[in-house]
Formats: structure tokens, sequence, C-alpha cells
């Protein structure tokens, strides 16, 4: 793959410094102009706080580019015609050079082909409701059995069905690692009622889970479900009447496959306001923190 690497990101890599990816939907089409481009520096500023170098991923005018510089963080988060890409049709925004953003699946393969192991998202896509029957089951969570990415996100938004989501990534073989809980986090809300097997509040503890898990040669991601900051918090009676309000949206308009998540995004945000953009902000600011803290502790690891 063509990849266009940052001369700073570049040099880190080179030198083995820590470097973490960022993903650019969240940018595009999670949150709106001009809190989105606020949002994205503030992301690349957490994480060079805390010890690495940040590298947003995404494709302008079909370039696959990772590490963008403040014009392009602008592109990205102005223009109208931002184009949201996963594994299937990432070949189509370079083969009519346009302008992309990258789902998690997408950032993870792009990330994993630029020498980059750790990655700092939001949410991360699921199985939907009626997934069983819809077969709506996100790229994201098959990309983390394949693609050797430690992906720092807090857990799932509840517009999904969550404990086959969790049933699916351990299929799948992918380990979910709980940040200080034992309980897989609902986004908005640090609780679902679903149990996890694995808990670590070490950043070091898992820059060398990843790093044993790789050199054993178990190919593949790792999930940490990171929960939200306890006073951004959103209570889950608030956010459900918005889910099951944009749920009922997307039933009654008809929208289906890569439409869903993106509609269901807009849909809440829309009703919830300021008070989901806040949650959402902070939340990604925690994993930013997260992701550098563990990518600077897995470089220390001696080989
Ligand atoms: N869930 C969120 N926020 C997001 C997404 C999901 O709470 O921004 C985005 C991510 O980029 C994720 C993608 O990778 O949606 C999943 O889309 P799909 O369900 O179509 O695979
Ligand atoms: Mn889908």
């Amino acid at each position: 793959m063509d990849i266009l690497i940052a001369p700073e990101v570049e040099q880190a890599l080179k030198e083995m410094r820590p470097v973490v990816a960022l993903e650019s939907t969240i940018i595009s089409h999670g949150l709106p102009y001009p809190d989105n481009i606020s949002a994205a520096r503030q992301i690349e500023q957490a994480v060079r706080e805390n010890g690495s170098v940040p590298a947003t991923i995404a494709v302008l005018n079909g370039r696959v580019l990772v590490g963008l510089d403040d014009a392009q963080l602008d592109m990205l988060a102005s223009s109208k015609e931002v184009m949201k890409v996963s594994r299937n049709d990432l070949p189509i925004a370079v083969v009519r050079k346009l302008h992309a953003a990258t789902t998690v699946a997408t950032t993870m393969l792009i990330a994993e082909k630029a020498g980059i192991h750790f990655f700092a998202t939001g949410g991360i896509g699921g199985v939907h409701r009626m997934g069983y029957k819809t077969f709506d089951i996100s790229a994201d969570l098959t990309e983390m059995s394949r693609t050797s990415v430690c992906v720092v996100s807090a857990g799932a938004k509840a517009i999904l069905d969550l404990p086959s989501t969790l049933e699916y990534l351990e299929t799948m073989g992918v380990p979910v690692i709980g940040y200080g809980t034992l309980e897989f986090p609902a986004f908005y809300s640090r609780t679902s009622g679903l149990k996890l097997s694995l808990s670590s509040d070490d950043p070091g503890e898992i820059a060398r889970f990843c790093k044993s898990k790789w050199t054993m040669g178990l190919d593949g991601g790792v999930l940490i479900a990171n929960p939200i900051p306890e006073e951004s918090e959103v209570p889950s009676s608030t956010m459900n009447h918005w889910i099951e309000e944009a749920l009922e949206a997307a039933e009654r308009e008809g929208i289906r496959g890569k439409e869903i998540t993106p509609f269901l995004l807009a849909r809440i945000n829309a009703k919830s306001h300021g008070t989901s953009i806040l949650a959402n902000i902070s939340l990604v600011l925690n994993n930013a923190r997260l992701a550098s803290q563990t990518a600077v502790a897995y470089s220390r690891i001696p080989v």
C-alpha cells in the first residue's frame, strides 16, 4: 500500500519512539464542525502530553496519510464530501482520488502497515441489534481478529447488541481488557452489566500483554475498554431515550448497510445536543492519554 507518512511520525518510528494512531471518522462524521477541529487538536495534544507522537490517519485526494498537518486536519473537518471507508471500500477512495475518513477497521490496518501498534478511538463498531438476522456485524470486529494493533476505546454504544458484540470478539480470539474495571463500559456510561474476564489498571502490564501476544505469534488486535471519566458520564436512562428514538427513525427510514452507524450517531448528537458531544470529547481524550502511556511503556520493554 502506498502510504504517505508525515515527517515527524516517520522520524519517531525510525527511532523506535512511541506513536499513537488516531482515526478520522470521529472528525468528519462523529462531531459537528467546528467542534470537530478543536477536538482533533486537543486529542493530538493529549497524546503528546503523555509522551507519544500522534498520527491521525485519513485519505485526502486519494492519498493514504499517516499524520496530518494543520491544513489537512482543517480540510478533513470542514469538507462536506468525505466518504466513510472500511476495509472493503478503501481502494475505491484511492482510485477515485476522494477524501475519506477511516473507521476503526481501516485505521487499524493502515496503522499496522505503517508500523504503529497503538490506536486511540471513541467507540468501536459491533454486532447491531437484530444482527443475528441481518448479519450487520461491523468490520471493526473481524479486523481486530487479524490486525495486530491495540485499540483503546470506551467500549461500544448501546445502539449495538453489546452482549453479542462481546461474544463475537471472544469467538474471533480478541482479548478485551477492562481498564480498572471488570465490566464492559457502554461509551456514555461506565457500566453495561456485562462482565469481562480480564482487567488491568497498569499501562505497563497492558503493554507487556500485547508484546507477549504478538511475540507468541498470535496475530490480531487487543481491545482496551476504558470507561468514560466519572464526571463526564451521562446516565443510561437519559441516553437510552435518544438511542431508542434513533433506532426507530433508522427503521422507519429504511437505513441500511454502512449508513446505519453514521445515521444513528448524527441523530443522537442532534437530539442530545451538547450533552453527548461533551461526553464524546472527554472519553476520546481519556483514551488518547491511556493509549499514549501504553505506547510509551511498550517502547521501553527491553528487546
Ligand atoms: N461508534 C461510535 N462512534 C463512531 C463510530 C462508531 O460510537 O465514530 C464509527 C467508527 O469509525 C467505527 C465505525 O469504526 O463507526 C463503525 O461503522 P460500521 O458499524 O458501519 O462498521
Ligand atoms: Mn454494518
